[in-house]
């Protein structure tokens, strides 16, 4: 790799080291280490951790959603005649900053152009609707405006949206009515950072000149912000990125007074942590460690590896298919592709976390779903068609953890999703002698069989548990993860009383 090279990826490089050191290491990679010392905040969270209005309510009962990422950026599919950007671009939606030897002469201009010719044959927003509806999905983040800042609906504060393009017809609109038609929830994705606005600014502005641009640019986003709310009223919430420059963090008054505005205008409107900071610079949790905002949102492409990292808050988790890379990929060789048992595995790891999991699909530049995104669809959805009641509608169960699989509860049923098949078929549950409900009806939800239940009061000496041993037929067969429903009741005989061993 030549020194020309090396110089083009300097802003790619300093960006994720900068952004890796803010992120990754705030609270997402172990328990919330709550700060020790009380700090007066005046621009901290403006909403009740675990709001209990109705729309909060459904937003923990979704448990699958789907994202989609689409825009200019799924005309090349992260290449340009044949090209890949792989090696000159963070990800497939990031193309617009491909740098470096691979590519194209005068890429920027290209790309910025790219509009004159975005006119999707095969968009039919009814057929994405229904196959995330049969996928299970609960609600949909659809990119309104990526960090290209090209508008997917016809905007009064700019320019550069789709009625400049051949299509010329209001996307979201389609997109929002199609799902709403199905029951499934809407939000709105939107990328604050704008790499072509003139106006945008990642440092924090100083001169006069530097903060009229950005006043200007606040006011620009302020515009659509409320402008999306009058257009689509149908919306849950928005969810927001591209607040990690400088420049957003350092407008927190600004950003506090917005939120405010957003949720006078759409009451029960749903915003997530990423939207903005305290006035001491805390992102999605204040400086006393309480979230901003209604849900952490900054479980992406990772999961919390235990329920108490969580703290009790609500959550959810976007994931891609491919390792990285949420806009359309053309090409995904030499790429390890999460198979569907993957991604049922996160997804019910989430749900059993009070999460929700949300998966990403990248249509092509004529509103194809990746023939690789639709055949993972279709096998979600014929598992969820079974399966579906241990992931919509249920929550973390205080039973302990199972290395079978995952537990998710619904008043007095317990779902155990089998990843890990015992050997010799019995699914052994463990349950805190005080418990007053244990196990009392067992079956498999993929085929109805009930299964036989017997209570192995094992008798540990000092063991706060007692055991359930639920018996799996020894020919039931199943290539993917399986259900096991348990009804949980009085026990017929609590657990025997056995003298402690004298040690
Ligand atoms: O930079 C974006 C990226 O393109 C993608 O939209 C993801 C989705 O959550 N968010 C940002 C990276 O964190």
């Amino acid at each position: 790799m030549n020194l020309r090279t090396y110089i083009s990826l300097i802003p790619f490089l300093l960006f994720s080291v900068v952004f890796n050191f803010n992120q990754v290491y705030a609270q997402w990679t172990g328990p919330k280490n709550k700060p020790k010392q009380f700090k007066e905040v005046q621009y901290g969270p403006l909403t009740p951790k675990n709001r209990e209005d109705q729309a909060m309510i459904d937003f923990r009962n979704y448990g699958l959603g789907q994202f989609i990422h689409w825009g200019l950026y799924a005309i090349p599919g992260n290449e340009w005649k044949g090209v890949s950007a792989r090696k000159g671009a963070a990800a497939s939606e990031w193309i617009r900053s491909w740098g470096g030897e691979t590519a194209p002469k005068d890429w920027k201009n290209t790309y910025d152009n790219l509009y004159k010719q975005f006119n999707p044959k095969n968009f039919d927003p009814e057929r994405w609707a229904k196959q995330a509806k049969d996928m299970g999905a609960k609600y949909l983040i659809f990119t309104t405006k990526h960090h290209d800042g090209f508008a997917l609906w016809p905007t009064a504060f700019s320019d550069y949206d789709i009625t400049q393009t051949p299509y010329k017809k209001d996307i979201v609109k389609q997109v929002v009515n199609a799902y709403t038609d199905k029951g499934i929830d809407v939000f709105l994705y939107f990328s604050v950072l704008e790499w072509n606005n003139p106006d945008y600014m990642a440092k924090n502005p100083e001169t006069t000149q530097e903060k009229e641009r950005y006043n200007r640019f606040l006011q620009y986003t302020r515009n659509q912000l409320l402008e999306l709310l009058d257009k689509y009223p149908k919306i849950k919430g928005f969810w927001f990125d591209g607040t990690w420059d400088d420049s957003w963090i350092k407008s927190y008054e600004f950003t506090y007074q917005l939120e405010k505005e957003l949720r006078e205008k759409h009451p029960g409107l749903i915003i997530g942590s990423r939207f903005r900071n305290d006035e001491h610079e805390k992102r999605h949790f204040d400086s006393n460690g309480n979230l901003l905002g209604d849900y952490e949102q900054g479980w992406e492409r990772k999961l919390p590896q235990e329920y108490e990292w969580l703290d009790g808050n609500d959550w959810d988790a976007v994931m891609t298919i491919p390792p990285n890379g949420w806009g359309y990929m053309k090409d995904w060789e030499g790429l390890y592709i999460k198979t569907t048992d993957d991604l049922l595995d996160m997804m019910m790891h989430s749900v059993s976390m009070n999460g929700n999991f949300v998966l990403n699909f990248g249509p092509d530049g004529n509103g194809n779903m990746h023939p690789g995104e639709d055949k993972i669809a279709r096998e979600i959805s014929d598992w969820i068609k079974i399966n579906g009641e241990a992931v919509h509608g249920v929550h973390h169960s205080e039973l302990p953890v199972s290395k079978l699989g995952y537990y998710t509860q619904k008043d007095s049923v317990i779902y155990l999703t089998v990843f890990n098949r015992p050997v010799n078929n019995i699914a052994r549950i463990t349950v805190p002698k005080k418990s007053s409900t244990v196990p009392i009806k067992a079956s498999i939800l993929l085929n109805n069989q009930t299964l036989k239940i017997n209570h192995a009061d094992i008798g540990l000496d000092l063991d706060q548990n007692t055991y359930y041993d639920v018996t799996i037929p020894a020919d039931f067969t199943s290539i993917r993860p399986f259900v096991i429903k348990i009804s949980l009741g009085e026990p017929k005989k609590s657990a025997d009383k056995l003298m402690d061993a004298k040690m």
